[in-house]
C-alpha cells in the first residue's frame, strides 16, 4: 500500500485528551468527558459566530453593567447547556450571570467559571473574540448544589484552565497542570487537531499590549514601564480582545496589561473566569500572570465577579513591570 497517498490527519482533541488520560492511573474519565463537552459547546458557537443574522444585541445589561450582545446569551446558554447535559459540572460561575449556575448533577465532582464570550463588541465589526474557562474540584461533599465556596478558591487549585479563540481559525488551548497544547478546528471534519503541542511563551519580547488612552490613570509604575517600552523601541500591539492579545504572547512573546486605575481601582478584567484562567495557562508555558507585583494565582477570591488588575506574558517582561512597579 502506498503510505505517501495516505497522509496522516493528525491528532483529534478526543485522541490526545483520551491519551493523556491512560496516563493517569487513578483518572475515571469524567474531566475528560468535561472537555469534551466544551469542545462541543465552541464547535457551535464557532458555526454561530458566522451567522450575521445573530448579531447585534438585545438591549440587556449583564451585572458588570455591560450591553449584552445577542451572540453573548446565545454563547452562554451553548456552555451552560453542554455542561449541564455532559453530567460532569454540579455548578457553574458565567460573567452572564448574576448568580451560581447550578446543574442539576448534585454528584457531579467539578466546578466551571467562564467568560461565555469575551470581547463581544468586536463581533459586529469581525475581530476575533474568545471564551475562557476555569475548572476546579468541588470541596463540598457530592449530593446537592455547589457552594459559593466551592467558586471561590485560589487560582492554584484549578484542576484546568483553557480558552476558545475564535479567529481566522477556531483554536482551543488548554492545561490540565501538564503544560500547555493547542488545538485547531477542522469545520469540514467537526474535528479540533493538535496543532500546537507542548506550547512555551518565549522569555523575553518586544511586543507590549494595552489601552493607552488609559494610561494617565495608571499607576506612576506603569507609566514608567510603558516609557521604558517605548525607548526600547517595542511595537504596540491591542485589539481589545483579552484572548486574541493574550494568545499572540503566548505565541509570540510579550506582554498584555490591563492595570487598575483611578477610576477601577482593581483594574477590568475578572478574577475568576479571566484572569486565573489565563495565569494558569501562562505558568504552565513558562510565563507569568500578576497584578503588577503579586502572583494571580494566590489570590484568594471574595466575590464571584471581583476584579483583578492583570499584567501577563513573557516572564522576563512581566519581572520588568514588577520593579517599575516596586520602585
Ligand atoms: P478596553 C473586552 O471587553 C475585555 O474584557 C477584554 O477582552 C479586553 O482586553 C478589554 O476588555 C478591553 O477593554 O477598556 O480597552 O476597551
Amino acid at each position: 500500500m502506498n503510505d505517501a497517498l495516505a497522509l496522516p490527519v493528525g491528532t483529534t482533541l478526543d485522541r490526545f485528551i483520551k491519551r493523556k488520560q491512560d496516563e493517569f492511573s487513578f483518572a475515571t474519565g469524567e474531566l475528560s468527558q468535561l472537555l469534551r463537552d466544551i469542545a462541543l459547546a465552541a464547535k457551535i458557537v464557532s458555526q454561530e459566530l458566522t451567522r450575521v443574522d445573530l448579531q447585534g444585541s438585545g438591549g440587556t445589561a449583564n451585572i458588570q453593567g455591560e450591553e449584552q450582545q445577542n451572540l453573548d446569551v446565545i454563547a452562554n446558554i451553548r456552555f451552560i447547556r453542554a455542561l449541564r447535559n455532559g453530567g460532569e459540572v454540579c455548578s457553574i460561575v458565567s460573567e452572564e450571570e448574576d448568580e451560581i449556575i447550578h446543574t442539576g448533577n448534585q454528584n457531579a465532582k467539578y466546578i466551571v467559571a467562564m467568560d461565555p464570550l469575551d470581547g463581544s463588541s468586536n463581533i459586529d465589526v469581525n475581530i476575533p473574540v474568545g471564551t475562557i474557562f476555569a475548572i476546579y474540584r468541588r470541596l463540598s461533599e457530592a449530593g446537592s448544589d455547589g457552594t459559593l465556596e466551592d467558586c471561590l478558591q485560589q487560582g492554584t487549585k484549578q484542576v484546568a484552565a483553557g480558552y476558545i479563540l475564535y479567529g481566522a481559525a477556531t483554536m482551543l488551548v488548554y492545561t490540565t497542570g501538564h503544560g500547555v497544547n493547542g488545538f485547531t478546528y477542522e469545520p469540514t471534519l467537526g474535528e479540533f487537531f493538535l496543532s500546537h503541542p507542548n506550547l512555551k511563551i518565549p522569555n523575553g519580547g518586544k511586543l507590549y499590549s494595552c489601552n493607552e488612552a488609559n494610561v494617565s490613570n495608571f499607576p506612576l509604575g506603569m507609566q514608567n514601564y510603558l516609557a521604558f517600552c517605548k525607548e526600547q523601541k517595542y511595537s504596540s500591539r491591542y485589539i481589545g480582545s483579552l484572548v486574541a492579545d493574550f494568545h499572540r504572547s503566548l505565541l509570540k512573546g510579550g506582554v498584555y496589561f490591563y492595570p487598575g486605575s483611578s477610576k477601577n481601582p482593581a483594574g477590568k478584567l475578572r478574577l475568576l473566569y479571566e484572569c486565573n484562567p489565563l495565569a494558569f495557562i501562562a505558568e504552565q508555558a513558562g510565563g507569568q500572570a500578576t497584578d503588577g507585583v503579586e502572583r494571580v494565582l494566590d489570590k484568594v477570591p471574595t466575590a464571584l465577579h471581583e476584579r483583578c488588575a492583570l499584567v501577563i506574558g513573557s516572564s522576563e517582561m512581566v519581572d520588568k513591570v514588577r520593579k517599575y512597579m516596586l520602585v
